[in-house]
């Protein structure tokens, strides 16, 4: 875990972590600084509420929450911090995870949480690295970068189905 993190990965449970894993991969591949924790809405409500108020405090730039079921974590959290909340819907057993996208994405209005797909906790690990390079040019580079390989992969893809 880094010393000053600019990014943190909270989840409802622990049984979350095999999905949020993803986010944490994607940190890791751009060098951000992050941490990570289990910080329940409901079962740690306190422990919520001090995390999110002492986030931007601690140095924190961008949360990503990632909870299933009645997935009340990121829109809580986004209550009360000031920092952009990205919200990842865990699927869980029943229902394919639309509990999970229902319940992060469809926040009132004044209080945003930027939901990814259900399960797609790289794509809130990607989105945390680029609101972090729009200030930070050498970080807007590797995800230039990054999304030239993207291209330069699908191009080659293509280029083998032609063969
Ligand atoms: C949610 O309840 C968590 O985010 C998790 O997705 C779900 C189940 O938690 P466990 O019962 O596996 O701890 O709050």
């Amino acid at each position: 875990m880094a010393d000053n993190p600019l990014v943190g990965v909270i989840m409802g449970s622990d049984s979350d972590w095999p999905v949020m894993e993803a986010a944490a991969q994607a940190l890791a591949e751009f060098d951000v600084p992050f941490e990570v924790g289990v910080v329940s809405a409901h079962r740690t409500p306190q422990r919520m509420l001090d995390y999110a108020r002492e986030a931007a405090g601690r140095g924190l730039r961008v949360i990503i929450a990632g909870a299933g079921g009645a997935a009340h974590l990121p829109g809580m959290v986004a209550s009360a911090t000031v920092l952009p909340v990205i919200g990842v819907p865990v699927p869980l057993k029943h229902l394919d995870g639309m509990d999970s996208l229902l319940s992060i994405v469809q926040m009132p209005a004044g209080v945003p949480v930027a939901t990814v797909s259900v399960g797609g906790a790289r794509n809130a690990g990607l989105l945390a690295v680029r609101v972090l390079a729009a200030t930070d040019p050498a970080l807007q580079q590797k995800m230039a970068a990054f999304q030239a390989d993207l291209e330069r992969m699908v191009l080659g893809k293509d280029a083998a189905l032609r063969e």
